[in-house]
């Protein structure tokens, strides 16, 4: 009897939660402004300038929205508060870069209450109820990790370094993040397998000033350090203001020295370090979402259904072509092969961020 009760209800709640929908589309059909609530994590890097200038583009007055934009500064009670400005002011959706992946469920149920759609972007909530949010879009930060890892096994067996001479340390992303959750998860899988040293973690919370000081303690911890993880470009730059500050050389000839840094986001700025050898491998995570949420908007305006997640796929750039492809799992558990390509100014050049 009970079960039957629950899906009574169940369906009820569908029908209530089915019925949200048209009255938001028809309001679209009229074509009035939608309006959307982006509450964006903050400033922190180069990749989430070019997030936020993606999301701008597309969410512009002439494109037929009004957007309500909130920069965080990082801070999630920041976000909370913009979260409940949006519902006050009863926008058509919230969209949410969220800071860190908990916290969210109490504000998403409060919007869920108004009727509003909330989409997640970039990073993921860790929530109780996934119908707390609409839909996710963003890039799988584990994948990135694992192929990070699988290309440093693969150049270190390609110069014959052996892995117990691999002595790495990580400078991580803001810790709870999910971008850091992933990274810092692809580097321990691949210390586990392959046997390399992690000599520390320290989270440089993606910026450049902070990567700079986290290796500047590094440097004065151990000096063994031959691999620098930095679970962004913008930890890159300072991680490699650190280290020739220290008199010592990034690059990626190991055997002699050289101090190799790898890393995550492939900006215009890691990229062009990448081509001088100063990065040696970067991982594409791609920020340029605001068409990619825009799609998921109008499929929800004409009534649609939308999947829950959506991927997008990322490239590896290398500064050399000494490993041409490596094979890693997603967080879907698929396996695949990725091709890792040795970076050019034309790449560079012909690149939207
Ligand atoms: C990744 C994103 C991360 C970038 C950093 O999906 O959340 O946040 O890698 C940014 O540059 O600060
Ligand atoms: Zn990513």
């Amino acid at each position: 009897m009970k079960k039957k009760v629950v899906s009574v209800l169940l369906t009820a709640a569908m029908v209530s939660a089915m019925s949200v929908v048209p009255a938001i589309s028809v309001a679209a059909e009229e074509g009035d402004t939608i309006t959307v609530g982006f509450s964006q994590v903050g400033a922190e890097s180069d990749w989430r300038t070019a997030n936020t200038e993606s999301m701008k583009a597309t969410f512009s007055e002439e494109n037929g929205y009004e957007l309500i934009f909130d920069d965080a500064q990082q801070k999630q009670e920041n976000q909370l508060t913009a979260i409940r400005n949006f519902i006050q002011q009863e926008v058509d959706y919230i969209l949410l870069a969220p800071v860190t992946e908990t916290g969210w469920d109490t504000v998403l149920q409060e919007a869920k209450d108004a009727g509003i759609p909330v989409i997640i972007v970039d990073r993921m909530v860790d929530v109780s109820d996934d119908s707390l949010y609409t839909t996710w879009v963003g890039t799988d930060s584990l994948l990135e990790g694992r192929k990070a890892a699988e290309w440093l096994n693969a150049y270190a067996t390609a110069k014959q370094i052996d892995a117990k001479d691999i002595n790495v340390v990580d400078i991580q992303g803001t810790i709870g993040s999910t971008a850091q959750i992933g990274r810092s998860q692809g580097l321990q899988e691949g210390v586990d397998k392959y046997g390399w040293n992690l000599l520390a973690q320290q989270s440089g919370e993606f910026t450049q000033a902070k990567g700079q000081e986290v290796m500047e303690s590094m440097l004065k911890q151990y000096d063994n350090i031959n691999v620098v993880y930095c679970e962004n470009d913008n930890e890159a730059f300072g991680a490699i203001d650190a280290i020739e500050a220290a008199g010592k050389k990034v690059g990626s000839d190991i055997a002699n020295g050289e101090i190799m840094v790898i890393s995550f986001d492939t900006t215009n700025a890691g990229l062009t370090d990448t081509l001088a050898g100063k990065i040696t491998c970067d991982v594409e995570c791609n920020p340029l979402h605001g068409p990619r949420v825009e799609e998921l908007i109008k499929a929800l305006e004409a009534g649609e259904e939308v999947q829950k997640l959506n991927y997008v796929d990322e490239e590896i750039f290398a500064a050399d072509d000494t490993v041409d492809k490596v094979t890693a799992t997603n967080s879907l558990d698929e396996e695949g092969e990725y091709a890792v390509t040795p970076i050019t100014q034309e790449i560079i050049d012909g690149r939207a961020y």
